[in-house]
């Protein structure tokens, strides 16, 4: 409703639900028509499913503030600020929250999986899951491992261009530890910012603790985090760069992302 809500009156904008077999809960997923490369499709993610599990009782109520409505919340900033600023990229662009993360990537691997068997052309994968506390002495964790290594550079490039006051350092998860793992498996370039290094992440998370609260009661840390999704989805989104992972910059030009539909 929230996405829907920012996708009002934006012709060529959809939001649909995604049912998964099996499980009782739909991803979501919001696309921008891409104008000149629709057939090229930059993808914006997280997972929209939260537990408790960690406190010893499925049934236990699981705020997963941080893990990962942290996430969530990043990517419905950058749609609400893509639809504010009538953003029409090249490529299409669809942001995705994945259902049944937290019981082994249910969500992501199905529409990963369902991409790959259509062909669909993937271009590019960010994961969002976690962004809120801010644990190391790096502002940003960007995963190593089940990722792209030049789409995970340029994430880095992307850092060091809009927010070069930031501090970033590669870290692992050592496992298959989000959705942006379903994307690499079926063989799409993927890449993932977080909170942290492993290991110094919040510790409350899948616990009745994973609330507003363990964050500080403020959004400070997130913001990075939508700085940083938005960057990727206008360098990325607007397509048709030679290279563009090696040189995705064109200084001083806007004209990619502010023009009208032709
Ligand atoms: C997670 C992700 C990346 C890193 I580095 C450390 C921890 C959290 C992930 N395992 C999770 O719980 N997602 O829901
Ligand atoms: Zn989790």
């Amino acid at each position: 409703d929230l996405w829907q809500g920012y996708a009002q009156g934006r012709a060529g904008v959809s939001v649909d639900l995604v049912a998964h077999s099996g499980i009782n809960q739909p991803s979501v997923v919001l696309t921008i028509p891409g104008t000149s490369l629709a057939g090229e499709v930059v993808v914006l993610g997280g997972h929209l499913d939260s537990t408790a599990f960690g406190s010893g009782n499925p049934e236990f109520l699981a705020p997963g503030a941080d893990d990962n409505a942290s996430g969530i919340a990043v990517l419905s900033e950058v749609i609400r600020v893509a639809m504010a600023a009538g953003f029409f990229p090249q490529r299409t662009v669809q942001f995705m929250g994945y259902a049944a993360e937290e019981i082994g990537l249910v969500g992501s691997q199905d529409i990963a999986a369902a991409y790959q068997a259509a062909g669909t052309d993937v271009v590019a994968v960010l994961q969002l899951d976690m962004t809120g506390y801010f644990g190391s002495v790096e502002d940003i964790g960007i995963l190593s491992d089940f990722t792209d290594g030049t789409l995970t550079a340029f994430l880095g490039e992307l850092v060091d261009t809009y927010q070069p006051e930031l501090l970033w350092t590669t870290t692992a998860c050592g496992y298959g530890c989000s959705d942006h793992a379903a994307w690499h498996l079926e063989g799409f370039p993927a890449a993932m910012s977080f909170e942290s290094r492993f290991g110094q992440h919040n510790p409350e998370i899948h616990t009745t603790a994973d609330t507003l609260a363990t964050l500080g009661d403020n959004v400070d840390h997130a913001y990075k985090f939508a700085r940083l999704g938005l960057a990727f989805m206008v360098e990325i989104g607007k397509g048709a760069i030679v290279g563009v992972f090696a040189d995705g910059f064109e200084s001083g030009s806007t004209a990619a992302w502010s023009q009208t539909v032709p």
